[in-house]
């Protein structure tokens, strides 16, 4: 696998499948998207159609039979996440999942246990906020301690709008799970609760859905994480962060775009969605995904904070629903085995 480029299937050929096969295709060196899949035909051709030569397939288990494949990324929504990495951990591939690990804790457990069997981590998963510039900057000034100890974190993560079936719970589980990962890479503890409160609701989202919430997320030390999640608030894609130190305030996410003064406004432009915003950093993360995929090795957040995030995310459910706090309870202690294969810089 080494010296050759890694043949890659795209599992999943909606908007993020489609984005990572046109990334390999045009920005990604040591890999070319072989395989494309989706029981939707027209998804897959139109996603395979943007990387010359990759056949499609209307199933995983079609394209493993089918076709050589050294890695897989797995673009599907959460629940369909199990039934691909399952068989792709018993051909030894390269694995880039993308978040969450999977849709509850016990399917993250099975797939902990599963890759264990293995010499070593074969899953990376897409967390890609941690090849954002921004975060990589503000976790930086967290350890430098210039600024004394960080506080409090005013997290703002707003959506234009949402897909159909998005529910109150994937609130938790599909967007403030990128918050849930992030916090505890930047304050460099784990989180021990969350609450969640729940403002006036915007009649703008689609009936029953009840949004925004206010995310509370408590760190081992007490700092305190307040995720403002808005999903249909129409004005485009926005995630920016304010860290409160002893010393001083850090700010990231505003200023993405030039900034223009005409015609007695102050105007700056604001990206339509997750593509636009966190493009650079998908582009990082996937080049370091191959690159380490070639040593055999990930490069990013490894399945077990997947795992992690999965167990603070079922508490999130709960406490969006009782309205109390919940503690979270991590059943398990890392294993030796997470601890290599995964490069610092990016794992927690
Ligand atoms: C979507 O799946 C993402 O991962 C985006 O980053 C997030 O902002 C959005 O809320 C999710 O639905």
């Amino acid at each position: 696998m080494s010296t050759q480029e890694l043949r890659v299937a795209v599992v999943g050929a909606g908007m993020m499948g489609a984005d990572h096969v046109a990334r390999i295709t045009q920005r990604i060196s040591g890999a070319r998207v072989t395989a494309v899949v989706d029981p939707d035909a027209a998804r897959a051709t139109a996603a395979a159609a943007l990387a010359p030569g990759a056949q499609t397939f209307a199933a995983f288990e079609d394209a493993l039979a089918g076709t050589e494949i050294d890695a897989v990324i797995i673009a599907t929504p959460g629940f369909l996440h199990e039934p691909v990495i399952l068989p792709a951990l018993e051909k030894g591939l390269a694995i880039l999942s993308e978040k969450p690990l999977s849709d509850t804790v016990d399917s993250s457990l099975r797939i902990i246990e599963a890759e264990q069997k293995l010499d070593r981590p074969h899953i990376q998963v897409g967390f890609m906020r941690r090849f954002d510039a921004g975060y990589l900057q503000l976790r930086e000034l967290v350890r430098s301690g210039a600024n004394g100890s960080l506080l409090a974190l005013h997290c703002a993560h707003r959506n234009a709008s949402t897909p159909p079936n998005y529910s109150e719970s994937a609130l938790i589980t599909d967007s403030v799970i990128h918050e849930i990962d992030i916090v505890p890479f930047i304050a460099g503890e784990p989180i021990v609760s969350v609450e969640v409160k729940k403002p006036r609701r915007n009649s703008l989202a689609p009936d029953g859905l009840v949004e925004p919430q206010f995310v509370l997320l408590e760190t081992l030390s007490g700092t305190l994480a307040i995720v403002e999640i808005s999903v249909n608030i129409q004005f485009g894609y926005q995630v920016t962060t304010d860290a409160v130190f002893e010393s001083g305030v850090a700010s990231i996410g505003r200023a993405e775009t030039i900034q223009i003064a005409s015609a007695g406004q102050i105007g700056q432009s604001v990206t339509p969605s997750f593509k636009e915003r966190f493009g650079a950093a998908y582009d990082v993360e996937i080049q370091r995904w191959v690159d380490a995929a070639h040593r055999g090795e990930i490069d990013g957040p490894s399945a077990w904070d997947g795992y992690l995030a999965s167990v603070v995310a079922d508490a999130g459910v709960l406490a969006q629903s009782s309205g109390e706090k919940v503690v979270v309870e991590y059943a398990l202690e890392k294993p030796a085995f997470y601890e290599t294969g995964a490069r610092e810089a990016v794992s927690a």
